[in-house]
């Protein structure tokens, strides 16, 4: 293999990195051999990360699965300890690829949990779930949690938590659902499920015409249970703290199990645990 004085990432360099995946050659041993050849380490695994992500997608849809839907990332080129959110710095405790997921630590104050919490308290009613079957709303037994829904931008708090989130994610606030805050007592929670729409029911045309399907989640932990209470990612046994002021994100870039995104909360053993949801939409949410 030669390199070109500008280390372009042609054709020819991504088939040969998917022959050598295919044909069962180690990243490690692929990555040394570009690197003997004269390739740049980050340009090395710059073509190795970006040919493999192409030749995975042009699989998926080859095995028939819908193509991929561009979604909200947090920019965490050149691992930052801290992003900054605006008003805020966010700090990065943990990140994943597949699933795509992120903890964010000290994304909201202690006074931000308070007031969430303080603003919802009287308006609390048995969650409710999207019906895909109708694209309505119905009790749903796998969530025994109680919860309200802000109206996007209601007010001052929505609004500045709704802005840090834009540009933590780097997704417009317009495509975001209005923020959900939920309550869990001592044994409920919020069985596994994913959080996009299934395209194979029959109420999901109808809910994605109010801005298309979810393509990302976070979920803010207002206050800590004491037991219990982590939010759960069985394909990955991942199990994220419900610490206060923390945050998980995570996204799915087709409505499809593959995305490994299958997550829950689990039931709330000791004390009580509130969050605060975002699901993000593709497009304006309306
Ligand atoms: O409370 C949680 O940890 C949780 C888990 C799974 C929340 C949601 N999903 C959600 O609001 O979608
Ligand atoms: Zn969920």
């Amino acid at each position: 293999m030669s390199t070109t004085q500008s280390q372009a990432i042609t054709p020819q360099l991504r088939q040969w990195i998917v022959e050598q995946a295919e044909a069962g050659h180690a990243a490690e041993m692929v990555l040394k051999s570009m690197i003997d050849s004269g390739w740049k380490e980050d340009v090395a695994i710059e073509a190795m990360e970006s040919s493999l992500r192409w030749h995975l997608e042009k699989k998926a849809v080859q095995d028939g699965l819908s193509p991929a839907l561009t979604v909200p990332d947090p920019n965490l080129d050149e691992s930052p300890l801290y992003i900054d959110a605006g008003d805020r710095r966010v700090c990065v405790l943990q990140a994943m690829y597949n699933p795509r997921v992120v903890v964010f630590g000290g994304l909201l104050s202690d006074e931000e949990c308070d007031g969430l919490i303080a603003l919802a308290k009287p308006r609390l009613a048995r969650s409710l779930t999207v019906a895909t079957k109708t694209g309505g709303e119905e009790v749903n037994a796998d969530r025994t949690s109680n919860g309200m829904f802000f109206q996007r931008g209601e007010n001052e708090l929505v609004r500045k938590i709704e802005a840090r989130i834009a540009r933590l994610v780097a997704w417009p606030e317009e495509n975001g659902e209005g923020l959900q805050v939920l309550h869990y007592v001592p044994g409920t929670e919020y069985k596994p499920h994913y959080d996009y729409f299934d395209p194979a029911e029959p109420g999901t045309p109808t809910i994605l015409k109010r801005g298309g399907q979810r393509v990302a989640t976070i979920v803010m932990y207002l206050a800590e249970p004491d037991k219990g209470g982590g939010t759960t990612f069985p394909d990955v046994h991942l199990q994220v703290a419900p610490k206060r002021g923390n945050a998980v994100f995570f996204s799915y870039e087709r409505p499809h199990p593959s995305t490994r995104t299958l997550h829950g909360g689990a039931p709330v053993l000791a004390g009580e645990k509130w969050i605060a949801t975002k699901w993000l939409r593709e497009r304006r949410f309306t």
